[in-house]
C-alpha cells in the first residue's frame, strides 16, 4: 500500500507521506522543454505518452511519494464541447457557453474525448512502483462553472451580475456535471487511479446564502460517489475559511486539504474524523530558506500527533526553483 493510503485510510499517524499540488508541470525544467515544444495545451494532455512521462517527471527527480496524472481540471469542459484556449500570461480562455448544447452531451461521447487521458494513467500506473500512489483529479462542479461560464471579473472577483443572471440556470448545469465528473472519475479508477482530488479552487468566491447549495452539496455528492468506489478522495475547498468546518461535516472526505489561510491549529482543533493535507503557502518556497522552513515547521509541529500529508496549500508556483523543492522534501524526511 502507498504511504499516502497508509495516511488517508488507515490513518496511520507514524507513516509520513508528501507529495505537492502542481508538481507535475510549470515550474520543472524538463517540463517547460516540453511544453515550448507543444504550443497546445489541451492537446499536450491528450497526449498520452508525454502526458505521463510528465507525471513521472517529479517522481524521477525527488521520489515523492505520490504522483498526479499531468491533465487539466478544464478538460471536463473541453469534453463537454466548449473550446479551451490558454493565453500565456492570462489564464485559461473558454468559448461561449450554449446551455441547449451542454445540456445535450452524450456519456459515450464525453469518455472517448478523454480517452487518451485515460491511457495515460494506464500507462503510468505501469511505470510507477507499488508503494506510490497515483492521484486523479476533477474540478469541482462550481469552480468549473466560474469557467465556463467566465463568471469571474478578475483574478479574484467575481461578476455578481452575471452570477444572478444565470442563478436559475446554475443548479440545473451543477447536477449535470456533477453526472459527467462521475463518469470521468469513474473512467480514471479504472485506468488504475488509487485516489481521487477535488479541487474547489473557487469555492471562496461563493456568496454565502449559496455555499451549501453551490460547493457542499456537489462536493458531498462526488464524495459519496467515491466511497461508493471504495476509492480514497481528498477535497479542497479553497477560500471559504471558518466555513471549512461546516464542509467537512457536511462532506466528510476521508481527507482534506487546507488552504494557505487556514490556522493549522485551528484544523487540528476543528477538523474532526478527516486526514488534513497541506496547509503550507507555496509563496514561502521563494522566500529564503529559512523562512521556508520555519513556514514547514509549524505545520509538522501541529499536525504530529495525527495523520497529516505534507503538502501545500494552494500549487507550487511556476517560478519556484526546483532546487528548493527538493530542500524541503529533504527538510520533511529528516525532521
Ligand atoms: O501554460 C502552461 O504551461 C499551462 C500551465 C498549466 C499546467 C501545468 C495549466 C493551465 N494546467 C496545468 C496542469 C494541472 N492543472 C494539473 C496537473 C498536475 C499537477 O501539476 O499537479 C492540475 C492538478 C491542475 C489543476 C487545475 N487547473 C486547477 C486546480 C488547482 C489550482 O491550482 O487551483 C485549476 C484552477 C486549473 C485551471 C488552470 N489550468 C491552467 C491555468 C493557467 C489555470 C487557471 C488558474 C487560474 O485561473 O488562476
Amino acid at each position: 500500500m502507498s504511504t499516502l493510503k497508509k495516511v488517508l485510510v488507515d490513518k496511520n499517524k507514524s507513516c509520513k507521506s508528501i507529495w505537492f499540488m502542481r508538481q507535475a508541470g510549470r515550474y520543472l525544467p524538463e517540463f517547460k522543454k516540453i511544453r515550448s515544444e507543444n504550443q497546445n495545451f489541451i492537446k499536450l494532455c491528450l497526449d498520452s505518452k508525454l502526458s505521463s512521462e510528465i507525471t513521472l517527471q517529479p517522481i524521477k527527480r525527488f521520489n515523492l511519494d505520490s504522483a498526479i496524472i499531468f491533465s487539466d481540471i478544464l478538460m471536463t469542459p473541453y469534453a463537454l464541447g466548449q473550446e479551451v484556449k490558454f493565453i500565456k500570461n492570462q489564464g485559461p480562455e473558454l468559448s461561449k457557453f450554449n446551455l441547449e448544447k451542454f445540456l445535450d452531451n452524450n456519456e459515450r461521447r464525453f469518455s472517448e474525448k478523454l480517452n487518451p487521458v485515460y491511457k495515460s494513467i494506464e500507462v503510468t500506473r505501469k511505470n510507477l512502483s507499488r508503494d506510490k500512489s497515483l492521484i486523479a483529479f476533477v474540478g469541482a462542479p462550481w469552480t468549473l462553472l466560474v469557467y465556463m461560464l467566465n463568471f469571474k471579473k478578475n483574478k479574484n472577483d467575481l461578476d455578481l451580475n452575471k452570477l444572478y443572471k444565470n442563478n436559475i440556470h446554475i443548479k440545473k448545469i451543477l447536477d449535470k456535471l456533477i453526472k459527467f465528473l462521475y463518469i470521468h472519475i469513474k473512467n480514471q479508477i479504472s485506468a488504475g487511479a488509487d485516489v481521487v482530488q477535488i479541487f474547489d479552487s473557487w469555492a471562496g468566491l461563493i456568496p454565502h446564502k449559496n455555499i451549501k447549495d453551490y460547493c457542499f452539496i456537489p462536493n458531498a455528492k462526488l464524495i459519496e460517489l467515491c466511497k461508493k468506489e471504495k476509492i480514497p478522495n481528498i477535497c479542497f475547498p479553497k477560500g471559504i475559511k471558518k466555513k471549512y468546518q461546516e464542509f467537512n461535516r457536511i462532506v466528510k472526505s476521508d481527507g482534506i486539504n487546507l488552504d494557505y489561510e487556514i490556522d493549522p491549529t485551528w484544523a487540528k482543533n476543528n477538523l474532526k474524523n478527516v486526514v488534513i493535507q497541506g496547509g503550507l503557502d507555496p509563496k514561502v518556497l521563494l522566500k529564503s530558506e529559512k523562512e521556508m522552513f520555519k513556514g514547514a515547521t509549524k505545520y509538522i509541529e501541529a499536525f504530529k500527533d495525527i495523520p497529516y500529508i505534507f503538502n501545500l496549500g494552494h500549487g507550487l508556483l511556476p517560478e519556484t526553483d526546483p532546487d528548493r523543492v527538493r530542500k524541503l522534501i529533504e527538510f520533511y524526511r529528516n525532521y
